[in-house]
């Protein structure tokens, strides 16, 4: 027997964990048996609602070190020589459902919540460095083509492929999704990306431009679509498993940092515009350079508790680490807290798994939920003459911003030299992919393009092939011929 005894959630010992309290052994229950209710009610409420994208996921704690001196670039805490911070990752699919398999061919999420000495800085990005669109206006819309049909209820490959190919900007991402980093062999196999350009400001003030590169200590493999849809039935939380196992074993996985560091002044002239989320910086004119090292050494004491109610959020921010102008990153900045404050609820940020490390000394006041408040002695509003906080700018220093034309325009971002949408996706598919790997692609693109039943879409979506390689156009065409013909005899 053990010493501990079930009350309900006020703390008053319960009667029995068996049976309601009813009127004789075989009457009605009584409404006054307040834990039945209780306790019914709770599990009525035992779920929120699941988050829109990346519902599928898992997590851990670790640490990150900074190993490198990078102080000439920022002057954010934890990225200053021998500093340890304690953080927490979170990895998930993005199209599926909470109960949807880990290997579905989709990019992975690769959330980070770093808790520093300043504040909590997340990186929230993906395992891919680039993205399918480069203006959050079109977000909603591209999410609605990758989910299910409103009358069926079913994913639909024409509703994909007819967005892919209505916004060729897609063809990047497209043809990285669709090559052997489309499904990671598991989530310690893949690299993570920041995947947009970031501000670092140094002590001085000076600005540059940032991407984060997190290099697989593991190796990055990735997973054939065969014994993908053979996990998906048998093990469809094989890569919660692995993270979770790996790590009980004593087996931390661990990522090195890079970043490539660009010259304030380079953006506007780079071949490449550098705010577009759907183009690289070449290594060749910007190379990796090392900051530090994640592990992943901690499982989550509790999945709900620390995993799905963690809110990660590209707004948080720390000195020295600030926004860029591009587009998607400031439609996102607005976008996460938001879906926070209705997903988890007003105070959120006050979760364990949420909450700083540092101080809060902010004015939110209230709201369902509260459990943090500062002394009743201290003021409930700024500026104050009774000692409460005031912002400290010197402190913050935050970017300055950039410069921009002053008008206020709803147009494409400006093209450079180089940009088109699909130069990039050409030059993955003909210098980085070897000709098995162009095989494998042009098999995955197959097997997907010929579930497309409209003949017009058929023919866009060659197009779309040819444009971002003419011999990628020719091979995905003759292959999803001959699978349509194989279908029909
Ligand atoms: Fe997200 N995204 N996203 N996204 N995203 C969410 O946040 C959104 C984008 C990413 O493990 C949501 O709490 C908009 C790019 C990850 O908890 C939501 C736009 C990248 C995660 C949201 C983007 C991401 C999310 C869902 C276009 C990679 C999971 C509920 C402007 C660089 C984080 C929630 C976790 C989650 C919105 C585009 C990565 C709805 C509006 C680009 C890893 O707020």
């Amino acid at each position: 027997m053990t010493d501990k005894f079930t009350t309900t959630d006020s703390g008053a010992p319960v009667a029995s964990d068996a049976h309601s309290l009813t009127v004789g052994a075989d009457g009605p229950t009584v409404l006054h048996d307040h834990y039945l209710v209780e306790k019914l009610a709770q599990f009525n409420r035992e779920k929120v609602p699941e988050r829109i994208v990346h519902a599928k996921g898992g997590g851990a704690f670790g640490t990150f070190t900074t190993t490198e001196d990078v102080s000439a670039y920022t002057r954010a805490a934890l990225f200053q020589p021998g500093v340890q911070t304690e953080m927490l990752a979170r990895f998930s699919t993005v199209a599926g459902e909470a109960g949807s398999p880990d290997t579905w061919r989709d990019p992975r999420g690769f959330a980070l919540k770093f808790y520093t000495s300043e504040g909590n800085y997340d990186l929230v990005g993906n395992n891919t460095p680039i993205f399918f669109i480069r203006d959050g206006i079109k977000f909603p819309d591209f999410i609605h083509s990758q989910k299910r049909l409103p009358g069926s209820h079913l994913r639909d490959n024409d509703m994909q492929w007819d967005f892919w190919t209505l916004s060729p900007e897609s063809a990047h991402q497209v043809t990285y999704l669709m090559g052997d980093r489309g499904i990671p062999k598991s989530w310690r196999h893949m690299n993570g990306y920041g995947s947009h350009t970031y501000q670092w400001i140094n002590a001085e003030g000076e600005r540059f431009w940032v991407k984060y590169h997190f290099i697989s200590n593991q190796g990055v493999e990735g997973m054939d679509g065969d014994t993908a849809n053979e996990m998906a039935g048998n093990d469809a939380d094989v890569h919660i498993r692995d993270l979770h196992e790996a790590i009980d074993r004593g087996d931390a996985p661990s990522w090195t940092l890079y970043i490539q560091v660009m010259p304030y002044a380079d953006a506007a002239t780079y071949r490449f515009n550098p705010f577009d989320v759907t183009k690289i910086w070449s290594q060749a004119d910007y190379p990796r350079i090392k900051v530090g090292t994640m592990e992943l050494n901690r499982n989550p004491g509790n999945y709900f508790a620390e995993i799905e109610q963690a809110t990660f959020a590209p707004s948080n921010f720390v000195p020295g680490i600030d926004a860029s102008p591009d587009k998607m990153l400031m439609a996102r900045i607005f976008s996460y807290a938001d879906a926070h404050r209705y997903r988890v609820g007003t105070n959120h940020a006050q979760l364990p798994v949420n909450a700083p490390h540092s101080q809060v000394h902010s004015y939110s006041k209230d709201g369902t939920m509260r459990s943090a408040y500062r002394d009743a002695s201290e003021p409930v509003y700024a500026p104050n003459s009774v000692g409460g906080p005031a912002a400290d700018p010197a402190r913050a220093n935050t970017g300055a911003g950039w410069e921009s034309d002053g008008e206020m325009s709803r147009v494409a971002a400006t093209l450079h030299a180089e940009d088109d949408d699909f130069g990039q996706a050409g030059t993955l598919y003909r210098d980085v992919m070897d000709d098995a790997a162009k095989e494998r692609l042009v098999g995955n693109i197959a097997g997907h393009v010929s579930q497309v039943t409209h003949a017009d879409l058929l023919e866009r979506v060659y197009e779309y092939w040819t444009n971002v390689d003419a011999d990628l156009g020719a091979r995905v065409r003759a292959a999803v011929e001959s699978m349509k013909d194989q279908a029909t005899v």
